[in-house]
C-alpha cells in the first residue's frame, strides 16, 4: 500500500486529489472520489456563495468521508465563497489561478487546511510562509489554466524550495505517472482529466466522448494574449479563437474576452463540444474508458505499486 503524509493527515485511503474542475467538479464527482478513498473537491469557480453552499450540503449528504472545495481566484465570486467554506465547516481548501494570501488568515483561524495550486517556486515559497499545509505543483501538461513549466521541471524545484508536502499535478493519468511523481519528491498526486470520464462525473456525454477519442496532439493552449492561457481539446471554436488571437491584429482584447465567455459551460453542461471549450490535459488520449471513481483510483495505485516494486521491468 502506498501511503504518505497526505493520505495520513487528511484521512484518505490514497494520496490522490481530484482536480477542482470548473463546471465539472460538483457534489456528485467530489463525493464519488471521496467515497473511493481520494480527496474529492467541489469547484467553486462557477458558483456564487449560495450555490456553493447548496453543493457543499449536497456533498455532505452523499459522503461521510473528507472532501474539500477548490476556489478559483479569478472568479468574480471569490470573496463570497471564501466565507462560505468557513460557514459550512469545510476542512480543506485548494485554490487556483492566483495568490490566495488575503484569505489565508481567516481560513487558518477557522482550522482549514489550505493547499494552494502553484505553477512556480516563488508562489510555493510565499504560500509556505503564509501557513499553507501543502502545495499542489501543477505543470503545464494539465488542462485548464496553465503555467509555463512542465510537471517534470516544476515538481522537483518546488520540493527543494519548501518543507511542506508537495502534490504533483499535470500529466498524470496512470500509475506510471504516479510513480514518477513520487520519484520527483511529491507526496501525492492530483488528477483531473481521467476523472472527467468517472461514472460519477455529471458532464455531458459528448464531452466524455471527446476525451475518449482524443489523440496525443489534440490539445492546444489558447488565451496567452489575455494573460490567462488555458489548455483544451482542439475543435472548431479553438481554431476560430486562435485565428483571432494571433492572425487578426484588429481584434480587440475585449472582443477576444467576450468570445471566450460561457464556452466551458456550453461544452460541459450543454454538450456542444464544437462551439464550447473542452478543457483537458495532454494525457486525454490515455483515458480509455468510463469507470467508477473507485476503479480509476485502485487501478492507478495498483500500477504505481507495480512500477515502484519492480523498477527494472519498466526501464527499457
Ligand atoms: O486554476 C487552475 N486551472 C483552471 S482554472 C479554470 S477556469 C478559467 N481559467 C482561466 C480563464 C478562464 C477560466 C480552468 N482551469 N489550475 C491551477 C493553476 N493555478 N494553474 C496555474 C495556476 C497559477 C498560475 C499563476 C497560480 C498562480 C499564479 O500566479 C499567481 C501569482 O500571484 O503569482
Amino acid at each position: 500500500m502506498i501511503s504518505t503524509v497526505i493520505d495520513q493527515s487528511l484521512g484518505l485511503e490514497f494520496p490522490i486529489f481530484q482536480g477542482g474542475m470548473a463546471w465539472v467538479a460538483d457534489a456528485s464527482l467530489a463525493s464519488g472520489v471521496a467515497n473511493a478513498g481520494g480527496l474529492g473537491l467541489i469547484a467553486a469557480m462557477n458558483s456564487n456563495g449560495e450555490q456553493l453552499r447548496e453543493e457543499i450540503r449536497k456533498c455532505k449528504e452523499m459522503t461521510d468521508k473528507p472532501f474539500g472545495v477548490n476556489i478559483m481566484l479569478m472568479s468574480p465570486f471569490a470573496d463570497e465563497v471564501s466565507d462560505v467554506v468557513i460557514e459550512e465547516g469545510v476542512k480543506i481548501v485548494t485554490t487556483g489561478a492566483g495568490n490566495p494570501a488575503k484569505y489565508m488568515e481567516k481560513w487558518l483561524a477557522a482550522g482549514i487546511k489550505v493547499i494552494p495550486v502553484v505553477a512556480s517556486v516563488a508562489l510555493a515559497r510565499k504560500m509556505e510562509k503564509c501557513g499553507a499545509f501543502a502545495v499542489v505543483a501543477e505543470g503545464g501538461e494539465s488542462g485548464g489554466h496553465v503555467g509555463d513549466l512542465t510537471t517534470m521541471a516544476l515538481v522537483p524545484q518546488v520540493v527543494d524550495a519548501v518543507s511542506i508536502p508537495v502534490i504533483a499535478a499535470g500529466g498524470i493519468a496512470d500509475g506510471r505517472q504516479i510513480a514518477a511523481a513520487f520519484m520527483l519528491g511529491a507526496s501525492g498526486v492530483q488528477v483531473g482529466t481521467r476523472f472527467l470520464v468517472a461514472e460519477e462525473c455529471t458532464i455531458a456525454q459528448e464531452y466524455k466522448n471527446k476525451i475518449l477519442k482524443a489523440r496525443d496532439i489534440d490539445t492546444v493552449v489558447t488565451g496567452k494574449r489575455l494573460g490567462h492561457p488555458v489548455r483544451a481539446i482542439k475543435n472548431s471554436f479553438s481554431r476560430e479563437y486562435t485565428k483571432k488571437e494571433y492572425d487578426s491584429s484588429n481584434v480587440s482584447d475585449e472582443e477576444l474576452e467576450s468570445l471566450g465567455t460561457g464556452r466551458l459551460r456550453m461544452a460541459a453542461r450543454e454538450g456542444d463540444v464544437s462551439n464550447g471549450t473542452v478543457l483537458a490535459g495532454q494525457v486525454a488520449s490515455m483515458v480509455k474508458k468510463e469507470q467508477p471513481a473507485r476503479e480509476i483510483i485502485e487501478e492507478m495505485f495498483a500500477q504505481a505499486e507495480e512500477v515502484l516494486n519492480g523498477m527494472t521491468k519498466w526501464v527499457k
